[in-house]
């Protein structure tokens, strides 16, 4: 497992240069704060944010609860629960490291094999995590709307400012895990 640090020095390393990268480093400690802005606003909205994803992939598709669909019975349905929340938590100790291969070595890795054989749809999971992806953006930016949260609307109230990278980097660990499921 690697950070943003170990990173640098293994990619130095492995073409016998000194640590060149420096800038990028720089760039990732001075956004410190930030991140973990943005980490806390996954963390701690992540039980809401997990099962308003599942809710939205079964509600497009009610096969998945009914006899024969991998959500049913209720020991596939927490199965799958745990799952989302299994992938959104190694997303964010990606984001927190500023590196994938948490995300990559821990949880994916042979995860879309382990899916197959159980018979888990991958498009489904794909599905809930790409409505996980919207929301994590939402929380991040603190942009998120009491139309598509009811009661359990929720804002972070953080300091307004550019998140741009941030989003982008933890759209880019969702699609990671999009990618290795497709
Ligand atoms: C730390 C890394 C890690 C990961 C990633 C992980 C995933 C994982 N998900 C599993 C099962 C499962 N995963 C699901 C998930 C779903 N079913 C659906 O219809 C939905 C599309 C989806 C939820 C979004 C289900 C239902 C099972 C149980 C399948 C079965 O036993 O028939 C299994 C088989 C063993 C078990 O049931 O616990 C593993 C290993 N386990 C780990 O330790």
């Amino acid at each position: 497992m690697l950070d943003a640090f170990s990173r640098a020095v293994v990619s130095a390393d492995a073409s016998t240069s000194v640590v060149s990268d420096l800038a990028g480093l720089k760039a990732f400690i001075a956004s410190g704060n930030k991140r973990l802005d943005a980490v806390n606003a996954i963390a701690s909205n992540a039980s809401c944010m997990i099962s308003d994803a599942v809710a939205g992939m079964i509600c497009e598709n009610q096969g998945l609860i009914q006899a024969g669909g991998n959500c049913y019975p209720n020991r596939r349905m927490a199965a799958c629960l745990r799952d989302a929340e299994i992938i959104l938590r190694y997303v964010t100790y990606a984001l927190l490291s500023g590196d994938a291969s948490v995300l990559d070595d821990r949880c994916l890795n042979g995860l879309k094999e382990t899916y197959s054989a159980l018979g888990v749809p991958t498009t489904s999971t794909v599905r809930a995590v790409q409505i996980m992806k919207i929301q994590a953006v939402a929380h991040i930016t603190d942009t998120n709307t009491e139309a598509n949260a009811g009661k359990k609307f929720r804002k972070m109230g953080s300091i307004q400012g550019d998140c741009s990278a941030l989003t982008a980097e933890v759209s880019s660990y969702f699609d990671r895990v999009i990618s290795s499921l497709s």
